[in-house]
This record gives structure tokens, C-alpha cells and sequence, in this order.
């Protein structure tokens, strides 16, 4: 089974027959769209659905970072260097948001990493890819971080405030994203036939697994019914799909490129894209670990993880040091 590799007793939503007090009180609050704190009473299958999919997403935002740190020291000029490594760098403050809003529900970030580097939590698919050429950096931005953004609007207001709030700036940042990913892709597409053709290529192996990134269809999705009725969810996993193949199409026929699918047309009965089969059996593969880059995003970060044990001690034994201190010397030192 692909899911629920961290279990949440979650999989079935209960009828407001079979809760008690504390859930009927809790199931009104959400249903009256007033946040859930930290320190409110939380169903426990809520709690464990929340640091779930907070732990993946921080995971992926971590893991993400991957991919495109591999053109850094390839990027045709010091212009978009500088730009990429601003947003890689916003990509990791933004698995830290994440990881701070999954340690409000009583969860460590110790044991969150843990969970990610014994291959326990799952990241988003997408980052198993590999970014073969410089306008792979165009692509993911454009259609890795407008899927993101896509996702993660409504996220802004989900029940649980700790992670509402941390979407907010997440969102903003991400829309920077999605526009210097489009403009690479403007720059190549309104460049040599060449640099074209690399764009068309990028489009090419990106848009499949960017549609994937929604999570499998509704009939699949395991997790969706519970979370809804928790609006954790506000929109279904084909909803933003639909949403996302809407808004891209025009994009690409603006840059003057082809999506990779034959069956794509609009339907003017229901105002939106048609879409082909999407190959789920793939997705089930790279959930699974067996797409092209799983083994190497989780040795890239183990490595990391172990290169970085020096400078955590470090930091503990310092603050150790410090909490040791009478306060007195600790200000007088500061
Ligand atoms: N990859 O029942 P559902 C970004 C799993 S951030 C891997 O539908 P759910 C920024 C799912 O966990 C991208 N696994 O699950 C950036 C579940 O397994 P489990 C990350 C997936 O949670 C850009 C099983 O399949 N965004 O890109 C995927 O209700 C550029 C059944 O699925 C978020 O995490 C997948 N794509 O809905 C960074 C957003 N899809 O856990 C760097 C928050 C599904 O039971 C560079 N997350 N699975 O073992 C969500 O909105 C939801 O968790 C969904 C999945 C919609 C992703």
C-alpha cells in the first residue's frame, strides 16, 4: 500500500452519531470556520493528520531544494544565480515555517527529520525528477511552484491556524517563484531555436509529474473525506488539478509552446481543459521509492544530515554553557 505509511486512524470519516461531547463541540467549531490553536482540544486522529501532512510538506520544501541547487553554479549569468539562490534559499525558510507549525502539535522536529531520513514520511513526488538542463529551472518554477501555489492558497484557510498563518508568506513568496520561472521560460522561448527546443523539452518531461503533484484521483485519495470535513482540505485533489491545467494551458500557448498531450482540448460545455490519462502507475512507482532520483534526494540528505551533526552539538553545547551561567554573567557576556 502507497499510503498511510504514517498511520493517523484517519482513513474514514466518523458520523457526528458516534462522536462524544468533545468531538460534536469540536466538529462545530470547524463547521463554524473558528481556527484550531495549539492549545485547543484536538481530536487525536486530527492531531496525527496534521503533523502528517505538515511533516511532508516541510519534507518537501527541504528535499525540493535539491533539484535546483544543481544548477546554481550553472546558471548562464550572475542575474539569475543570484536569483535562484534567493528562492532556494526561501524554499528552505520555508520547510522551517513548517516544521515550527508541526511542533505546535507536540511533535519534535528531531523526530520529524528522523521520520523523513529512515525513508518513514513521504515528500512530494515531484522532487524525484532530475533537472537535466538549465530551462528545468524554468519549468519548476513555473509549474512546480504554480501547482504549489495552486495547492496551497486555499491551505491559507484551513482549520488549524499555526499552519494558515505559515501559508500566507509561503504563498506570497511562491508567486516570486512562479514568476522567474515563467520568465526563464519567456527568455528561452523568445531566444535561438535551440534555446527554444530546450524549453519545449523541460514542458515536456515536467508537466505530467506537476499534474501528479495534486495527489491521486479522488476515487484514490485515502485521506481526502476526513480531512475535508476537518477543512484541512477545501478543494479535492481532481479540483485543483482542473484548476492548474486551466491556468497553464493559456500560459503555454502564450510562450508558444505544445503541452505534451494529445487528448488536450477545451470543452466550451463545461468552460474547462480536457486533459489525457495521467499515468498513475508511475506516480505509484516514485511513491513507492523507485522513481528516477528517490535513492539520491534521501542519500543527499542523510550525507547532510550527518556533515551537519558537528555544528548541532556544537550549538547544544553553547547554549548548555550558556543555561549553566548565573543571568547576571549571561548579560553582562551578551
Ligand atoms: N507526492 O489521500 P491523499 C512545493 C500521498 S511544496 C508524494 O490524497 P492527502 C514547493 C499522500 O501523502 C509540495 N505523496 O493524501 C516547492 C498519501 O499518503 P500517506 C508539497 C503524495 O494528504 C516548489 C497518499 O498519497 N506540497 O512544491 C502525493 O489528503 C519548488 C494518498 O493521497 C504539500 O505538501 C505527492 N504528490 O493529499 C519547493 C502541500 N500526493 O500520507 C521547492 C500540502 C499524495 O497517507 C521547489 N499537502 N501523496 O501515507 C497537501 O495538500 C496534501 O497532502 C496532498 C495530498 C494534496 C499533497
Amino acid at each position: 500500500m502507497y499510503a498511510q505509511m504514517v498511520e493517523t486512524g484517519a482513513t474514514t470519516v466518523k458520523s457526528v452519531t458516534d462522536m462524544d461531547e468533545a468531538e460534536k463541540n469540536f466538529q462545530a467549531r470547524i463547521d463554524r470556520e473558528i481556527k484550531i490553536e495549539p492549545r485547543d482540544w484536538m481530536p487525536d486522529a486530527y492531531r496525527k493528520t496534521l503533523i502528517r501532512q505538515i511533516s511532508q510538506h516541510a519534507h518537501s520544501e527541504i528535499v525540493g531544494q535539491l533539484p535546483e541547487g544543481n544548477w546554481v553554479t550553472r546558471a548562464p549569468s550572475l542575474q539569475r544565480k543570484a536569483i535562484l539562490l534567493a528562492k532556494i534559499q526561501d524554499e528552505a525558510g520555508h520547510g522551517l515555517y513548517l516544521y515550527a507549525a508541526a511542533e505546535t502539535l507536540g511533535v519534535s522536529r528531531d523526530e520529524l527529520t528522523e521520520a523523513l531520513l529512515d525513508g518513514k514520511a513521504k515528500y512530494s513526488s515531484i522532487f524525484n525528477y532530475p533537472t537535466l538542463s538549465w530551462a528545468d529551472m524554468g519549468a519548476i518554477g513555473w509549474l512546480v511552484d504554480g501547482a504549489a501555489i495552486i495547492n496551497q492558497i486555499p491551505l491559507c484557510r484551513c482549520s488549524y491556524g499555526p499552519y494558515a498563518r505559515a501559508m500566507v508568506r509561503v504563498c506570497k513568496e511562491e508567486s516570486f517563484h512562479q514568476r522567474q520561472g515563467f520568465d526563464i521560460m519567456m527568455a528561452l522561448c523568445r531566444g535561438s531555436a535551440a534555446q527554444k527546443s530546450l524549453a519545449q523539452d523541460a514542458l515536456n518531461r515536467w508537466w505530467w509529474p506537476s499534474l501528479m503533484m495534486f495527489g491521486p484521483p479522488d476515487g484514490e485519495s485515502v485521506n481526502s473525506a476526513q480531512s475535508a470535513a476537518w477543512r484541512i482540505k477545501l478543494f479535492s485533489n481532481d479540483e485543483l488539478r482542473q484548476r492548474m491545467v486551466d491556468q497553464t494551458v493559456p500560459q503555454a500557448e502564450y510562450l508558444g509552446l505544445t503541452i505534451p498531450d494529445p487528448d488536450l482540448h477545451f470543452d466550451d460545455s463545461s468552460g474547462h481543459y480536457v486533459y489525457g490519462k495521467i499515468d498513475w502507475e508511475e506516480f505509484y512507482q516514485v511513491l513507492k521509492g523507485n522513481g528516477p532520483c528517490n535513492r539520491e534526494r534521501l542519500a543527499a540528505r542523510r550525507t547532510a544530515h550527518h556533515d551537519g551533526a558537528w555544528f548541532r552539538d556544537a550549538l547544544a553545547a553553547h547554549a548548555a554553557k550558556h543555561a549553566a551561567q548565573p543571568s547576571d554573567q549571561r548579560n553582562a557576556a551578551s
